[in-house]
């Protein structure tokens, strides 16, 4: 049975006034699209379809809100790092990012998912800075790490982890695939949600 077995949407958000109530407390996250964003929120969750593994990424362009728990959300922040959308369409999600991280009370923390294979990339470091910004903590998965052989792993595990030292933000290598780094993850999550 799922750890949270009355997860369930709530909304979705494509402008600023569509936001779900800010009240309570919520995780957000954020990534460049199919770094396994989708993938890592069913893994922690323990529910395998509560957000939809993309095969057209970057279509979506919603915040999409769960309810974990009663006043405790999860929020699903819409991709971004792909190359074909017009200007207007980047333009919009940036606005709606400003002015979610500008607004957000109830935003206890960050997860940001980085492609183990692709390492921390400009649009990364820009959410982590919106999340310093506010002194929201951040964690980063590492994602997709079955994907690398072990030498590789610890490469980019150190590499990251050196590259946010410093900054109020801890890293994590995570498979959702072979599930690895999940328990750590939901640790996270839940101590955010909890505090
Ligand atoms: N090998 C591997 N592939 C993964 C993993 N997580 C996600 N993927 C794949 O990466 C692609 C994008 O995943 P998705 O979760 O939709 O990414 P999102 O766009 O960031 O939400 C899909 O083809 C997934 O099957 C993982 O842990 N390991
Ligand atoms: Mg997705």
């Amino acid at each position: 049975m799922s750890i949270y077995p009355s997860a369930k949407f709530v909304t979705s958000a494509a402008e600023a006034r569509q936001l779900a109530p800010d009240s309570g407390r919520e995780v957000a996250f954020a990534g460049r699209s199919n770094a396994g964003k989708s993938s890592a929120i069913n893994a922690i969750t323990e529910r395998a379809a509560l957000a939809r593994v993309s095969r057209t990424p970057g279509r979506t362009q919603l915040i999409n809100f769960f309810e974990l728990a009663p006043g405790r959300r999860l929020v699903d922040l819409p991709g971004y790092g792909f190359a074909k959308v017009p200007e207007q369409v980047r333009a919009r999600w940036l606005a709606l990012m400003e002015h979610y991280f500008d607004v957000r009370e109830s935003l206890a923390g960050l997860i940001l998912i980085v492609d183990s294979r692709r390492g921390l990339g400009e649009q990364d470091a820009a959410m982590l800075e919106w999340g310093r910004a506010r002194a929201r903590p951040a964690h980063v998965l590492l994602s997709k790490s079955d994907k690398l052989n072990r030498r590789d792993r610890l490469a980019v595990l150190r590499e990251t982890a050196a590259a946010l030292s410093g900054a109020a933000v801890t890293v994590q290598l995570f498979s959702a695939h072979a599930r690895h780094g999940v328990e750590e993850a939901r640790a996270v999550l839940e101590r955010w949600l909890d505090s």
